[in-house]
């Protein structure tokens, strides 16, 4: 019998004896067949002329050729992954800050040379191709970008882990800068297609929405809860290589669209509803339409609770449907799985579990919660409480009736058990509830999060002891054995070896090929940190790398700067606890300096980030630093000895330019604010010397290169918290010479240009006895820090000593390092080992 031809498969097409496996071997990687693949897919998979086409088909049919040659390697890797893999992670993240891929495929591939080769013997280079490629900006800043430096190292360490996100149809908005004020640009990412993405519409599933709960009493008494009448989405999963480094892996980032369901209801359009019939389908579409560009801040809208719900849920049915392949019931599910949550934006997820394995697989309460509990695992990136994820419960609970019903169901059980655990300790119990005890009561998320996970971290040694000592103390208290801290890192490959192609050849060099995936062989750099010949390499390499950052900067603001000047950075995204108005006002007494007849040796500041678009005072820094820049830069008195710049459209790809070229890091967030930094390792691996104060990932930043080679100042932690309510920043400017002239200077109006009112109301935040992120309290020390910086710097072979140490003690900041410690401690799982 004959099947219907949609369950057709491929193999009942094919004649019996026929061994397609023998016809699939790898595409040949030769100069010559990469070549003739590029030629073919410009004419046959894209049906255009070279002498008639956009260069984006170039870029096009460059990126098919290498993507082909990892088609054979993922389909490998994901049979591995999802049949003998005896455990696998699932990393759950709303946002992946993944930039280009071209270039990132061609490294991990090995197949530099041979592409090379190929383009130039069409007459292309790579690094005019690649810049043809969209940045994939599916994320805000540090958590996005590490989620996308995980994946990296994960598949370049063999380990089993498929990252689940969202395929927003527009990703973080791009910044220009319109008289010195921040607009905001839809990222139309995938206006012209995306080469890397995979469509797998045949692994779609359903996510429920809306609703109400439905008691049946069954025969045997008990009582069953069925969610009905829900709005239904389909999600449609979209697959992304990400490929290893030189070790045949492939693993997989599942980015989840949305669609309607049903193209149209079809009643509706009957009874004449056509249009609304419509509009069903485009509020289904609009759940993954846009990435929210909120950087450690919280919004609480609706629709920001959607795109959690349907992420979690999506990405749980597929984990499920995927072990229900070769398993018959859930035993042995909590020692296959693990699902790590980038924070508290997939917290839902305890809950989700919860409701797939009772209402939709049948399990007892108690079984779904032991194998719940047994598979999340939580991490936590911020302390700030305006990140602190709070869902009202009204909202929640009429979006999503049967999951709020269990959540409520998770905190009266884990109430009852603190009542045992912790009796008598009412406050406490009213601290801990994941439900608040309030007159309109919220969904604490990061609560959910702990009670549902057998592990939870931060991400930096200081910032998980304040989570432990502060924040999550009662839990502590409770389940210290869940609390660990897994500190931050970067991946080398891109943000060493593709980003700085240079000093990555010096690297090969003196340390031979294999520092890219060992990364502590960059140890033995420090020996030569002393050497005249190695600091002459060093220092022509860091020429050239600057060389390129100043064209870049001309390129996009106009102002020319030298390679000679000192390049001090600070890019990341704008807030006030990161303190880019230290780094401005800085600025501004080096300038007043300048006009006063003081040497300073030539600088150029360079700032750059996105403002949340709802963040009004952000924005404003923003436009101070931009009056302040054309103030200075246009000033003939101080032509070549200070410079300061706004770069528009900070990004994955810019920093790939700037962090080679710094020669100062700036990380000056008031201690106790920034959770861990991943900017400032980047900086750190390529030989930017450190100005910071003790917070995040900079205290161990410090500890590695050693504190004569980092920049201190500072109040410390401790100190932040006793400075409040005794502060005073008008003293604190009375009483210091430089405070005063700065500060009389903005009085003056010397940079009010446009604006007065905002720029006067930034000033004034920062010397109001209010101002929480104790700008005026650490000025004076950050002068004096910048100081010895000058000082230092003046001494070039002590400053390149410095520097190159940076390098060689960068090796624990790498995620590879980090990937193992999750490895060990958390994930426990085995490498996978496939043919190269
Ligand atoms: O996560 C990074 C850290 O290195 C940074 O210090 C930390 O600030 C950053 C809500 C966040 N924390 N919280 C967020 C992002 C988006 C959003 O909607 C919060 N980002 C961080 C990596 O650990």
């Amino acid at each position: 019998a004959s099947k219907p031809t949609d369950a057709l498969e491929a193999r009942d097409l094919i004649s019996a004896g026929n061994t397609w496996e023998d016809r699939l071997l790898s595409l040949q990687s030769d100069t010559q067949s990469l070549r003739d693949s590029v030629i073919r897919h410009l004419s046959q998979t894209l049906g255009r002329d070279v002498g008639n086409t956009s260069a984006q088909y170039l870029y096009k049919a460059v990126a098919l050729s290498v993507r082909d040659r990892l088609m054979q390697r993922w389909l490998a890797t994901r049979q591995t992954v999802e049949v003998d893999a005896p455990r696998q992670t699932c990393y759950l993240s709303m946002e992946y800050l993944m930039g280009r891929a071209l270039r990132n495929a061609v490294h991990n591939l090995s197949l530099g040379e041979e592409l090379g080769a190929a383009l130039e013997e069409l007459g292309l280079t790579l690094e005019k191709i690649e810049q043809l490629e969209t940045d994939a900006g599916l994320g805000n800043g540090g958590l996005g970008r590490l989620a996308a430096c995980f994946l990296d190292s994960c598949a370049s360490l063999g380990l089993p882990v498929t990252g689940y996100g969202l395929r927003y149809r527009y990703g973080m908005f791009r910044q220009s800068i319109h008289e010195g004020h921040q607009i905001e640009h839809p990222d139309n990412w995938l206006n012209e297609g995306h080469i890397w993405e995979l469509e797998r519409p045949e692994l779609s599933c359903s996510v429920r929405f809306g609703g109400r709960v439905e008691l049946l009493t069954q025969e045997d008494g008990s009582v069953i809860h069925r969610w009905v009448d829900t709005d239904d989405v389909r999600a449609v999963p979209f697959d992304v290589p990400v490929p290893g480094y030189a070790n045949g892996v492939v693993n997989t980032l599942r980015l989840w669209s949305s669609t309607a369901t049903h193209e149209f209801n079809l009643s509706e359009f009957n009874a004449g509803g056509y249009t609304e019939a419509v509009s069903a389908k485009n509020s289904a579409e609009n759940i993954s339409m846009v990435l929210y560009p909120n950087d450690s801040s919280e919004n609480g809208k609706a629709l920001r609770l959607r795109q959690q719900y349907f992420l979690v849920s999506a990405s749980l049915q597929d984990a499920l449907r995927i072990w229900l392949l070769k398993n018959d019931g859930f035993t042995g599910f909590a020692d296959a799985y693990c699902f790590q949550l980038n924070d508290t934006h997939p917290s839902l997820a305890v809950a989700e579990l919860m409701r797939l394995l009772v209402d939709e697989h049948e399990l007892s309460w108690d079984d779904a919660w032991s194998i719940t509990t047994r598979v999340m695992a939580y991490t936590n990136h911020t302390l700030l409480p305006e990140a602190l994820e709070c869902w009202s419960l009204a909202l929640i609970g009429g979006l999503l009736p049967r999951p709020t019903e269990i959540i409520q169901e998770i905190n009266r059980r884990f109430l009852r058990e603190l009542e045992e655990a912790m009796p008598a300790q009412l406050q406490q119990h009213a601290e801990m509830s994941i439900i608040s005890f309030d007159e309109h009561p919220v969904v604490r998320m990061a609560h959910l999060a702990i009670v549902g996970s057998f592990s939870i971290n931060g991400v930096a040694a200081l910032h998980s002891r304040l989570l432990q000592e502060g924040l999550f103390k009662n839990f502590n208290t409770l389940w210290p054995e869940r609390f660990n801290n897994k500190t931050n890192g970067v991946t080398q490959r891109r943000w060493l070896a593709y980003c700085n192609p240079l000093l990555s050849n010096l690297l090969d060099k003196v340390l031979g090929e294999q520092w890219v995936s060992q990364l502590e062989q960059l140890e033995q750099l420090a020996p030569m940190a002393e050497s005249d010949t190695f600091q002459s390499h060093w220092n022509t390499i860091r020429r050239q790398n600057k060389q390129a950052l100043a064209q870049l900067v001309a390129e996009r603001s106009g102002v020319i700067v030298s390679p000679d000047m000192l390049f001090d950075v600070q890019v990341k995204r704008m807030h006030e606890y990161k303190r880019q108005l230290l780094c401005v006002l800085h600025a501004v007494h080096v300038y007043l300096d300048l006009l006063d007849g003081r040497e300073h040796p030539p600088r150029f500041v360079l700032i750059a980030g996105k403002a949340a678009p709802g963040y009004y005072m952000a924005k404003s820094i923003i436009k101070l630093i931009n009056n302040v820049a054309e103030v200075i830069n246009n000033d003939e008195r101080v032509e070549g000895k200070l410079k300061l710049v706004f770069l528009p459209d900070y990004n994955v790809s810019a920093m790939e330019v700037i962090c080679p070229a710094a020669d100062l890091s700036e990380q000056v967030s008031t201690a106790g604010k920034e959770a861990s930094g991943t900017g400032n390792m980047k900086f750190m691996m390529n030989g930017a010397v450190t100005i910071g104060t003790l917070d995040g990932a900079n205290v161990e930043i410090r500890e590695a290169v050693g504190e004569a080679n980092f920049f201190l100042f500072g109040l410390t932690v401790d100190q932040v918290d006793e400075c409040r309510g005794n502060y005073s920043p008008a003293d604190i400017i009375a009483g210091d010479e430089r405070l005063s002239r700065l500060f009389a200077a903005f009085d003056d109006g010397m940079f009010d240009e446009g604006e007065p009112g905002l720029i006067r109301n930034v000033i004034d935040a920062a010397r109001s006895a209010h101002d929480s992120w104790l700008t005026v309290a650490d000025l004076p020390a950050y002068l004096d820090a910048q100081m010895q910086v000058e000082a230092v710097w003046e001494n070039s072979a002590e400053w390149t000593r410095m520097s190159i140490l940076n390098t060689a003690h960068s090796s624990r900041f790498s995620t590879d390092r980090t990937m193992r410690d999750y490895n060990r401690d958390i994930w426990r799982l085995q490498p996978m080992t496939l043919p190269e």
